[in-house]
């Protein structure tokens, strides 16, 4: 009687965190894939069944933590959906021999079409003079002056996949584009600065655009701000953890900053309350790479990394300290 008695459980896609649809769908019908938000006990299944699973599938939100990462003793692979993966530690992860993927490149055109949206937003006013047409405020009095962005001088912090197609869409602006890294990047004619307090100080607005985690965490600080100055604007769309926010909140209130517009947030969905309240800011609740396109690339390429995983033991798009196929 072959097969009669199972004995093991399949190998098991452990989907982490809330995805898209279509890509929940597609795990689901390709992989034997548990959802761990849905289950009703999440512990549980973690306890019961952690041995079966061998690949985990999450959000950059998410990401995998060190209790869940160590309670799978058999997890080969973490997959994140997003291009950020601050939320995993990947060194611990690496020391498992666990390798790592995210989504590199499918989203960059859209987090720099909407930092440069934000900027323009920003400077020009445009989001506040929408909801001052809305209140009625043009029939009273014109909408006051801007500040015009072509032709100004715009740091990027982070001359990366994002940073560089932020750098390029600004260039046909008659941009002055400069720069900051932990070291000069090859290839590019933008003007390199060592440190954010230098890149501020040396521009009208600062679009940061670094990687997040530890090692950025509040890189853009009070005393980043204050070189920014009270003509300075700033934009983020890394990772919220990158700026001071209670500076950045000091800052906007007081004047000490023109303006800012802001994609991330340290407590997502949770924005400053003070924030909230000022015409000098642009909110966004995290929406760079939020059009159905990219979106449906990245999930597109989250599933491509679970089954190149999952039927020749290697990802598609590791990430690149994490993985022995990268180096
Ligand atoms: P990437 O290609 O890895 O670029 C990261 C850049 O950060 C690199 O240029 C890196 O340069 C720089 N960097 C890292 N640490 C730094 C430091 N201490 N000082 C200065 N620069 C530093 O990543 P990417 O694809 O452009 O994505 C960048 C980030 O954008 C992601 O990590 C994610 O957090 C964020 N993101 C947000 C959204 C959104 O929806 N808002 C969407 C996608 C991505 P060096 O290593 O040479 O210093
Ligand atoms: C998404 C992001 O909002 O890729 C990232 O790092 O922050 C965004 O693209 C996120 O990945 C959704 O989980």
């Amino acid at each position: 009687m072959p097969n009669s008695i199972p004995t093991s459980a399949p190998d098991t896609v452990l989907q982490v965190a809330p995805l898209l649809p279509a890509l929940e769908g597609a795990l689901a019908e390709h992989f034997h894939t548990v959802r761990l938000p849905e289950l009703s006990d999440p512990a549980a299944y973690v306890r019961d069944h952690g041995k079966d699973v061998v690949a985990a599938v999450t959000s950059a939100r998410a990401g995998v933590s060190d209790a869940l990462m160590d309670a799978l003793p058999r997890l080969g692979a973490i997959v994140h959906f997003g291009v950020g993966y601050e939320t995993t530690d990947v060194v611990r992860a690496r020391a498992r021999g666990i390798d790592v993927s995210n989504t590199p490149d499918v989203l960059t055109d859209c987090v720099a079409d909407l930092a440069v949206g934000a900027l323009i937003d920003v400077m020009r006013r445009m989001s506040a003079a929408d909801r001052y047409v809305r209140a009625g405020g043009w029939a009273d009095a014109p909408f006051p002056l801007t500040s015009r962005m072509s032709g100004k001088r715009v740091g990027v912090l982070g001359l990366g996949r994002i940073g560089r197609a932020v750098a390029q869409r600004l260039d046909g602006f008659g941009v002055q584009v400069s720069y900051c890294t932990r070291s000069p990047v090859a290839g590019f004619g933008y003007r390199y600065l060592p440190t954010a307090e230098a890149l501020a100080e040396s521009c009208d607005a600062l679009v940061v655009t670094v990687a997040g985690g530890r090692g950025t965490e509040g890189l853009v600080s009070a005393a980043v701000l204050d070189a920014l100055g009270p003509q300075g604007y700033l934009v983020n769309v890394a990772r919220g953890s990158v700026v001071d926010e209670p500076a950045l909140v000091a800052a906007v209130e007081a004047g000490r900053i023109a303006g800012a517009a802001l994609d991330v947030f340290t407590d997502e969905p949770n924005v400053p309350p003070a924030l909230l309240g000022s015409d000098r800011v642009v909110l966004l609740p995290h929406i760079a790479s939020a059009t159905r396109e990219t979106r449906a690339a990245m999930g597109d390429l989250t599933l491509r990394n679970v089954r190149r995983f999952m039927t020749e033991g290697v990802l598609l798009t590791p990430v690149p300290e994490a993985s022995p196929s990268a180096h």
